[in-house]
């Protein structure tokens, strides 16, 4: 079955008080998303990944340590990772969960610490990628920025938090300012629920 572009969780215009427009909404997910979904179903279309399931598609294509990874991989990856992104953001966030702060403060010392080092290292990924919360089979947390398209079931890490630090994802509400960007997708957008959900 062809891969189809999930709803938004919420209005378009829901994340506007939390700084996040109509417009980028209108342009990430319709536009950005749509295209890595129709392309998607295009390249798979004939091959030995038809019919797969989109985890075995972006394990399977991942080339690890390869800068130019397959217009699958590239695709695939990317439509993984923009479900797992509208999922992780809310209009209404709450309070951290009592039991995922506890654990952010055991691995970073307190949530202050997670933050700058999530905002460092998204900061820090050079060109397009995304910047995650992740949790390996020892149960440890640590931040990861990948490259592109590439994310954490390409390292076998769970995926807590991830934030997209493509051009697309900022550029009309913080044009070219990401620090601000990430600063205010921390503080304003995060669907803590979720993110404890993932544990
Ligand atoms: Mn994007």
């Amino acid at each position: 079955m062809a891969f189809t572009l999930p709803d938004l969780p919420y209005a378009h215009d829901a994340l506007e008080d939390g700084g996040m427009s109509k417009e980028t909404m209108e342009y990430h997910h319709d536009k950005h998303h749509k295209a890595y979904v129709d392309k998607l179903n295009e390249l798979v279309k004939g091959t030995e990944w038809e019919g797969k399931s989109l985890e075995d598609i972006v394990k399977g294509t991942y080339k690890p340590g390869e800068v130019a990874q397959s217009g699958i991989f590239n695709n695939a990856s990317q439509h993984w990772n923009h479900n797992q992104f509208w999922e992780m953001m809310t209009p209404n966030p709450g309070a951290m969960p009592s039991e995922l702060e506890s654990c952010i403060k055991d691995c970073f010392g307190s949530v202050d610490d997670f933050k700058k080092k999530f905002t460092e290292d998204g900061v820090g990924q050079f060109g397009s990628g995304w910047v995650w919360l992740v949790k390996g089979d020892d149960d440890k947390m640590e931040v990861l920025k990948t490259e592109n398209g590439v994310n954490p079931l390409c390292h076998g890490k769970t995926a807590l938090l991830g934030c997209d630090v493509w051009e697309h994802s900022y550029y009309i509400d913080f044009r070219n300012k990401r620090p601000d960007y990430l600063k205010n997708f921390l503080d304003n957008l995060v669907n803590w629920e979720n993110v404890a959900s993932r544990m």
